[in-house]
């Protein structure tokens, strides 16, 4: 017999309105990165789930709350102050537009560049948080959370067995790196009951297209991946941990050794989420394909060669829950 344990028992009475075959059963990796054979573990969870926790991860505390404290700032403020800061197209504000093509989601959201020299200060002035604090929240946060997904990406190089094992962190070390950064909040939507059970979406399922993505969210629950027999599983929230995913590129570069996870956001009836995800991506030019040096004798690779420009120009024409890496792959003779 399964033993719940109380968290897990409180999370799953949070989200039992919710009508679908969700497992609320925390069965993902936990990675610790304080202890010298993490690497294997990594490893597994990127070929099992595409997904893993990071605990002791040895990012401040004192970083993440300065910034969850300007993002509450910024998101109190009215709509029209909101919009002053643009359209995200590709960078600034958006309100349940998620996306380009029609995409919708019970969400807001600041999109950010993550490469350095962004004008933080320009983007912050226009909508009414003080610009200074707003920038050095942001950077701070962003220099701590590269650094963590640089040295996972060393980890699974290490761990992998392939050298240099900065193969895949130089792409996000790169000053021409296309890393993004997104603060999203969705707002308890109190007619959650009136949808008598069924799922009201925050941020429709989707994988993600980048190398890695790093995500840290206050304690109020919403985050699903999908497992191997197409059932959700709901990510209890955790505000002192990390939750990394494998994106697609990862997924190419490792010719499908490593999943790009699936996964999606559900509203909350009563509570405010606020997550923040940090994107690791390649520069434009670079080209994606399996690396030479974890390919076997013999074996093909999966995908058709693209550099990240190209997959972007194509991820702009899709809808969130399509599947981006179609177009690329082989198909086998
Ligand atoms: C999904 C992952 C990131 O949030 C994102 C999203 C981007 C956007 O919101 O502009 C996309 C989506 C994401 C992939 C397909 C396209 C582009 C919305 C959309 C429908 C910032 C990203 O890099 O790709």
């Amino acid at each position: 017999m399964v033993v719940l344990s109380k968290p897990v028992i409180e999370h799953y009475n949070a989200i039992n309105t919710i009508k679908s075959q969700t497992l609320c059963l925390s069965g993902i990796p936990v990675i610790d990165l304080s202890k010298q054979d993490c690497k294997y573990q990594l490893v597994k969870a990127c070929q099992e789930f595409g997904f893993f926790k990071v605990i002791n991860h040895g990012i401040s505390n004192e970083f993440i709350s300065k910034l969850e404290n300007e993002v509450i700032k910024f998101f109190s403020l009215p709509l029209s102050e909101k919009e002053k800061a643009g359209p995200p197209s590709p960078f600034g504000y958006g309100n349940k537009k998620i996306g380009p093509n029609g995409d919708v989601g019970w969400v807001e959201y600041i999109l950010l560049t993550a490469n350095p020299g962004f004008d933080y200060v320009k983007f912050a002035t226009t909508f009414g948080v003080s610009p200074e604090d707003f920038r050095s929240a942001v950077n701070s946060y962003i220099t701590g959370v590269k650094k963590m997904g640089c040295e996972i990406l060393e980890l699974l190089a290490d761990g992998l067995n392939i050298e240099p094992r900065n193969v895949f962190s130089k792409l996000v070390m790169n000053e021409e790196s296309d890393s993004i950064f997104r603060i999203n909040h969705y707002p308890p939507c109190p007619q959650l009951g009136d949808l008598n059970g069924e799922n009201l979406i925050g941020f429709g399922e989707h994988t993600d297209p980048q190398i890695i993505s790093i995500l840290r969210s206050n304690n109020t629950s919403g985050l699903q991946i999908s497992l191997k027999d197409g059932s959700w599983l709901s990510i209890p929230p955790d505000q002192n941990s990390f939750f990394v995913n494998v994106g697609d590129s990862l997924q190419v570069m490792t010719n499908g050794r490593f999943k790009s996870v699936r996964h999606r956001v559900l509203a909350n009836g009563f509570r405010s989420r606020v997550s923040m995800i940090y994107f690791a991506g390649p520069p434009l030019s670079e080209k994606i394909a399996p690396l030479p040096s974890l390919m076997k004798e013999e074996e093909d690779s999966l995908y058709k060669e693209f550099t990240w420009f190209e997959y972007k120009r194509s991820a702009y024409k899709s809808r969130l829950s399509d599947n981006r890496l179609g177009l690329f792959e082989k198909i086998a003779a």
